[in-house]
């Protein structure tokens, strides 16, 4: 499997020439952000000579969806149905000695200095600091002693001491519950895996469900992990780096501002605090950073959500063929879904089950099977030719949003959707797509001679011009 292991992967990148090399000297501040930000979408970028720093930046490792079929092993059109199943589908890992866990090499438990450690970069203008922005935050529930993963902006505001932003999902849940009790709950952030496991930490399950297991179902074999070190946590034992620490009961200390998925910054605020505990690392590690609102951060979000709407939508409108949330949209406020309808009025229920899947979501244009709906030229020549606003537009109003809208009122305002389905009585040849008979089959190589200029009758003399 290409995407075994972080370094699988890296290697399989430099074998396909998808690699950018940066052996210039760079700059922690911008630079590495902005070179990689300008690679985004084409190549992943290895920085190899971080100012002040031996340890190199990896940045960009699957920013396209083709990227992410690859690392899964399947087609881009099958990415939402593979991930689904193994979503519904989890299975065990693997749990490995300390002698076979790579992360293991290089272990330090006294005088931690993450900004000593390793190379974190500044990505946008207005960021408070250094953010580790691509770390797996593996918690544990300690009665059912089920893990849980997610992805958590990190602050560091200390040696020992990140800053996180914790949105109430699961980890915020676990954590409430320890400083309910006085406690602080353990944590460990794992930094450099799999691209496969990257992803499955982004899945949309049901509390109680580890995804460290759906990357083990993903990858048809168990993940393999390791226990830490100082807290009571299994880690990707493949992992570059690890920190282990503990978010702390009653305390919270400003974090932010933050440049954020919608290309706007979050604001500044009193946060969870985690101390280091512990930090292990393979020999020549390497530091991935994600370039937040770039590609890589928005599919990872996107992937999963399309997923979990997918599966939504099918419980009203079973003939849902695909779904897509775009880039433009933040793969987050925008979900174009393609329906083969077969009874009038399910564009409608189809952009109602859209709305609710995710408070998230608030653009739906539904349109027929036909249209390529990853292909946003085709989605605009739907809305522009199949939709009329007075029969074919749901608005609804003060509406839960996203709280990184600005444009919403702090998280409340309005959701729309266009139904750009054709009308099923319509006449035939009002809606009948334009086609060249041929145009599919032929084959330009078979025509156009490279090597042949225009026959020089037809042409002027150049001097007598
Ligand atoms: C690059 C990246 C950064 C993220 N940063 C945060 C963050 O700072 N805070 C947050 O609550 N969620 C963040 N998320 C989203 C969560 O990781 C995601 O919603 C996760 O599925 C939540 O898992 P949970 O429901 O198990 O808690 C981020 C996602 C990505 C891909
Ligand atoms: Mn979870």
């Amino acid at each position: 499997m290409k995407s075994k292991t972080f370094r699988t992967w890296i290697r399989h990148l430099q074998d396909e020439g998808r690699l950018a090399i940066i052996d210039k000297n760079v700059g922690l501040k911008y630079e590495v952000a902005a070179i990689a930000k300008k690679l985004d979408g084409n190549k992943a970028a290895f920085f190899t000579n971080v100012e002040g720093y031996d340890i190199p930046v990896i940045s960009g490792i699957c920013s396209t969806r083709e990227d992410f079929a690859e690392a899964l092993e399947t087609d881009q059109y099958s990415v939402i149905e593979k991930f689904t199943r193994a979503v519904a589908a989890p299975e065990a890992c693997l749990l490995v000695s300390k002698e076979n866990a790579p992360v293991k090499e290089n272990i330090i438990s006294a005088n931690i200095d993450l900004m000593k450690m390793f190379p974190i970069p500044v990505h946008h203008e207005k960021d408070s600091g250094n953010y580790i922005t691509a770390g797996l935050f593996i918690v544990r529930d300690p009665v059912t002693r089920k893990q849980n993963v997610s992805i958590h902006r990190l602050q560091i505001s200390g040696g020992d001491k990140l800053g996180a932003l914790i949105l109430p999902r699961h980890t915020f849940h676990l954590y409430k519950q320890a400083e309910e009790a006085g406690r602080s709950l353990e944590c460990a952030i794992a930094i450099g895996v799999d691209p496969v496991t990257l992803l499955a930490s982004q899945a949309s399950t049901p509390f109680g469900v580890d995804e460290l297991e759906i990357s083990s179902a993903l990858r048809g074999e168990p993940l393999e992990l390791v226990r830490c070190e100082t807290v009571d946590i299994d880690v990707p034992a493949y992992a570059e780096i690890v920190l282990e620490g503990k978010i702390l009961p009653h305390v919270r200390e400003p974090e932010g501002p933050f440049g954020e998925f919608p290309k706007y910054y979050g604001p500044r605020s009193d946060k969870e605090v985690i101390k280091i505990t512990a930090v292990t690392h393979r020999n020549n590690p390497i530091f991935y950073t994600i370039v937040p609102a770039g590609y890589e951060h928005l599919l990872l979000g996107g992937i999963p959500r399309e997923a979990s709407l997918f599966q939504s939508i099918r419980q009203t409108v079973p003939s849902v063929k695909a779904v897509h949330m775009s880039p433009g949209g933040t793969c987050r406020y925008h979900a174009i879904v393609s329906i083969k309808k077969r009874n009038e009025g399910e564009a409608k229920n189809a952009i109602l089950a859209a709305l609710a899947n995710s408070f998230d979501i608030k653009h739906v244009v539904i349109t027929d099977e036909e249209v390529d709906i990853f292909n946003m030229e085709e989605v605009e020549w739907a809305i522009a030719t199949r939709f009329q606003a007075d029969r074919d537009l749901v608005l609804i109003h003060d509406a839960q949003s996203s709280k990184l809208d600005p444009s919403s009122r702090d998280g409340v305002g309005s959701k729309m959707g266009f139904d750009c389905t054709v009308p099923l009585n319509s006449e035939p040849m009002q809606y009948l797509r334009v086609q060249i008979p041929g145009y599919s089959e032929c084959n330009l190589d078979d025509y156009v001679n490279p090597n042949k200029s225009v026959p020089s009758v037809h042409l002027e003399k150049s001097k007598d011009l």
